[in-house]
């Protein structure tokens, strides 16, 4: 119908620490969405927009994902190839949003759901929890504003010991014991202030925590005005 066709997408973030499962999730997202009939796109950060038909092997593949020119430099900054100062590299991670703001808008507006791995939320916590005196949380979210705002934002939470047994730490730069703990505690923080935010328990199994996904994206769908402009952080 005419009204149909005029429904705009939806902005769906999913957030976390390291082997929360949100790419895995992101993923049995994406199937449950275009099944019910939805247009969806899966896009990440840091990286480029990927097409829905990227399968799960192009995205664990870091280097495949992060080929802009800025998210380049955001890939051997992770891989700890270079250093980068630490307000340098937050503007860089923020910037690699806004390279990508206008066509989200463009995508929500002409009906396309979007799944996004990762967002605002892990480029301030991140940032902040290196402790750096002059990169506050408050410093951080500046950027930020005026980027497209998510309609929901799913927080995988999960335990060290939970994380632990998924595997061990990879080599970037972020995957160690100490800044993983003060990346749980200033996501906690953030968390806690935030409006349209479902927390989950991603400590349970894979089919257990797509359930709960299902059912807060669900009711975000159905609580939209599907007349409304996707509005923006502030
Ligand atoms: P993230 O993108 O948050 O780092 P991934 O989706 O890549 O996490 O998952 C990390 C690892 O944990 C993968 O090996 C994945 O198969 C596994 N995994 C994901 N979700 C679960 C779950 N609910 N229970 C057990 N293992 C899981
Ligand atoms: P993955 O590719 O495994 O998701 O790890 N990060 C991410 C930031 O520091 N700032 C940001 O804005 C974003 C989006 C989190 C990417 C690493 O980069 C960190 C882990
Ligand atoms: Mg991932």
């Amino acid at each position: 119908t005419g009204l149909s066709a005029m429904r705009r997408g939806v902005l769906i973030v999913v957030e976390g620490l390291d082997r929360a499962g949100k790419s895995s999730q992101c993923e049995v997202l994406r199937g449950f969405l275009s099944e019910q009939g939805h247009t969806v796109k899966y896009i990440r950060f840091p990286g480029i927009q990927l097409n829905c038909i990227a399968s799960m092997y192009h995205w664990s593949n870091a280097s495949i994902d992060r080929t802009t020119p800025i998210g380049k430099l955001i890939d051997s900054y992770l891989r700890g190839s270079s250093h980068q100062d630490d307000h340098s590299i937050h503007l860089l991670f923020s910037a690699n949003r806004w390279e990508v703001a206008k066509s989200i808008e463009e995508d929500i507006a002409s009906g396309t759901t979007i799944i996004v791995d990762r967002y605002s939320y892990s480029g301030v916590v991140y940032s902040a929890a290196k402790a750096n005196p002059t990169l506050s949380l408050d410093w951080a979210w500046q950027p930020e504003i005026g980027l497209p705002r998510p309609d929901i934002c799913l927080f995988l939470g999960i335990s060290p010991e939970e994380a632990a047994k998924r595997g061990g730490f990879g080599a970037e730069r972020y995957e160690n014991e100490a800044m993983q703990i003060r990346v749980r505690e200033l996501f906690q923080t953030i968390f806690e202030k935030m409006q349209d935010v479902a927390v989950i328990d991603a400590g349970k199994s894979m089919g257990e925590v797509s359930k709960e996904i299902r059912g807060a994206v669900t009711g975000c769908i159905s609580r939209l005005d599907i007349t409304s402009t996707l509005r923006k952080l502030e």
